[in-house]
């Protein structure tokens, strides 16, 4: 839809969030810091059983999604892009397809989607979805252990990778949780596939279809595969090319994606500000990440770079 793409390419600024059951743990498992922050479970390599505990944990009881959104909007961010379900194959909102998620297993037991979703409307700004694609530790038929892709499916709850069926996974749990997300939680600006791995282009396409038959004004990033997404995603890095295809680029302000205690040092604001002029003067959009904490809020390490945005934005707007 050239008008949904027209509304992308001029928001410019977003805000992306990932948060998860490895908000909880936040780089110390059983005491002791694990490695990768919302990775950690296929780094350690985790048995499921133990992973899913965690959710018993979980109590954002802090979280606010009005706060979220309207600290979004000062630092002139036009979207939100929030994980529904990150690798892990945890969903971060209330899904019938799957009870491996938030309203299900967690004390919180409330879905924070749907207040976001519900914030972002009143406050005018657009929601977009993370959704891992081809990665997904808690799925019996996710393959992507193979010699090219070594190393990022579930080995060792799973460990016969040739048993497994990609499609059945697409037709059990992707596309269902997609028909959820895009029924529920009024429009969605775009669906931010990530990791498409082994997904053929059938697959892609089928996934593609299915979206736009429930929300045509919904964008697919290029991560939905084989070259079927509407914009294009660069991942921490800035470009010397102007490129006038719509494009965003995914920067998070800590080191990790996902909350670590052990992240202590975030980018300057200085660094961040210029990130941003970067990427706009080249024709693109700045997705910028922060990984809310276990309650549900955003670490104060992310302050002086949101106020920073504030101002900036202010003065440049004044002329
Ligand atoms: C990557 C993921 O593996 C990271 O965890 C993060 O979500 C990033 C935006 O994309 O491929």
């Amino acid at each position: 839809d050239e008008q949904a793409m027209q509304q992308f390419q001029d928001s410019k600024f977003g805000l992306f969030i990932h948060w998860g059951l490895y908000s909880q743990t936040a780089g110390l498992w059983k005491g002791v810091p694990s490695r990768g922050g919302e990775h950690f479970m296929l780094y350690e390599k985790i048995p499921l059983k133990e992973y899913a505990a965690i959710a018993k944990e979980f109590n954002p009881t802090q979280f606010n999604a009005t706060q979220w959104v309207k600290t979004a909007k000062q630092a002139g961010m036009k979207y939100i892009v929030f994980t529904t379900k990150h690798h892990d194959g945890f969903a971060m909102y209330d899904s019938k397809v799957s009870d491996y998620n938030i309203v299900k297993t967690t004390p919180y037991g409330k879905d924070p989607l749907k207040e976001l979703a519900k914030a972002c409307k009143d406050e005018g700004i657009m929601l977009g979805l993370y959704y891992s694609l081809g990665r997904d530790w808690e799925d019996p038929d996710v393959p992507t252990n193979w010699p090219e892709k070594a190393g990022r499916s579930n080995t060792w709850d799973y460990p016969d990778e040739d048993a497994k069926d990609l499609n059945a996974y697409i037709e059990r749990k992707v596309k269902p949780q997609l028909v959820e997300l895009l029924t529920n939680y009024g429009d969605i600006a775009m669906i931010w596939f990530d990791t498409p791995e082994l997904v053929t282009e059938k697959q892609s396409g089928e996934i593609r279809e299915l979206i736009e038959s429930i929300q045509p004004t919904c964008l697919i990033n290029s991560r939905i595969g084989n070259n079927l997404g509407d914009y294009s995603i660069k991942e921490q890095q800035l470009t010397d090319e102007i490129n006038p295809n719509p494009w965003e680029t995914c920067i998070t302000m800590g080191k990790n994606w996902g909350y670590n205690q052990f992240d202590t040092v975030y980018k300057e604001p200085e660094i961040l500000i210029r990130s941003f002029v970067d990427v706009v003067s080249k024709g693109g959009n700045l997705l910028l990440n922060i990984g809310p904490t276990r309650k549900g809020t955003f670490p104060s390490l992310t302050r002086p770079g949101l106020d920073s945005f504030h101002n900036w934005m202010e003065i440049n707007s004044e002329a």
